[in-house]
């Protein structure tokens, strides 16, 4: 079967996407123009083994214009709701698990274009297990909005490590405002040990030789990458916030385990089924059955 019409994954320049010196971009092609019309993230073979290679695909435009004015005007409620005190005004803003919060949440995490992809990259049964706003506040150069390279799953690990992000820009973003930035191929090494940046902060940090390569999106557009790939983004140096969404997918048989939270002692720390997680959503597919006696016969 031939691509949708707006099948934005054929607008992909693979020589782009491979060369570990470029600017991920969505290709050089004429870009679909913004419409309503809900978009189609199905992935071509070339992005399916660019995934596995690299750790990391850009999905293209995953927003309809409606989904992203609704997106941008619920980051605003949570914004406002939060009242940020004046020492913050310069951070980086984190509105987590916000699925029960927010229909608008729910309907793009649950029903959104990276859906298709999201079963391709994880199998039928796809458990929307992580929500959340990543709001970077114009900080000029204090720092304040940097968050340090790490691999998700570096805070909280999901096993089997099933699970895939999708960042989704909310803004345009470039290295000016604080986009992020992807060390390809780092997936393969593994989950690797994180270590705190600072005693009084709750990033981790892992060092990292070069600088990566950076995640240049239209507003709309999204990146997938894997729970072990390495990621960063820097300063928001313009006078604007930067807004993005984040939604992390697993399969739902695997388990969370709050690595940072037990920093160090990550042998302690309990595993919780996805499924039993706060917050979380069932997104495609169907859970795995209960233990034999759970149901009454
Ligand atoms: O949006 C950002 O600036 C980075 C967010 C991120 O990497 C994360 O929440 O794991």
């Amino acid at each position: 079967m031939g691509p949708a019409k707006n099948d934005i994954s054929l607008l992909i320049d693979e020589k782009i996407a491979s060369n570990k010196n470029a600017i991920l971009r969505v290709g050089s092609s004429p870009r679909p123009p913004m419409n309503s019309l809900r978009p189609k993230a199905h992935l071509s073979d070339v992005q399916m083994q660019q995934f596995r290679d690299q750790g990391y695909v850009i999905l293209g435009r995953v927003l309809s214009d409606s989904e992203l004015e609704d997106l941008r005007r619920e980051e605003g409620r949570f914004r406002a709701n939060a009242r940020v005190p004046g020492s913050q005004k310069s951070q980086t803003l984190f509105f987590s698990q916000v699925c029960p919060y927010s229909e608008v949440v729910r309907h793009v995490g649950t029903t959104g274009a990276q859906l298709d992809a999201m079963q391709q990259l994880i199998g039928p049964n796809v458990m929307l297990w992580y929500t959340q706003f990543v709001t970077k506040m114009p900080d000029g150069m204090s720092g304040k909005s940097e968050f340090p390279w790490h691999q998700d799953n570096g805070y909280v690990s999901i096993e089997p490590a099933t699970n895939v992000t999708v960042w989704i820009a909310l803004d345009d973003v470039d290295t000016r405002n604080g986009c992020v930035w992807i060390d390809p191929k780092s997936h393969l090494k593994g989950l690797l040990p994180h270590k705190k940046k600072s005693a009084d902060s709750w990033f981790l940090e892992i060092k990292v030789e070069g600088d990566g390569v950076p995640a240049v999106l239209k507003a709309g557009e999204a990146i997938a990458f894997t729970g072990l790939t390495l990621h960063r983004s820097k300063l928001n140096q313009t006078d604007s916030p930067r807004r993005a969404f984040f939604f992390e997918y697993c399969d739902p048989a695997s388990v969370a385990i709050p690595m940072g939270d037990y920093h160090g002692n990550a042998a302690q720390a309990p595993r919780t089924p996805v499924i039993q997680r706060a917050g979380t959503w069932l997104a495609r597919g169907q859970l795995p059955l209960p233990p034999e006696n759970k149901f009454e016969v």
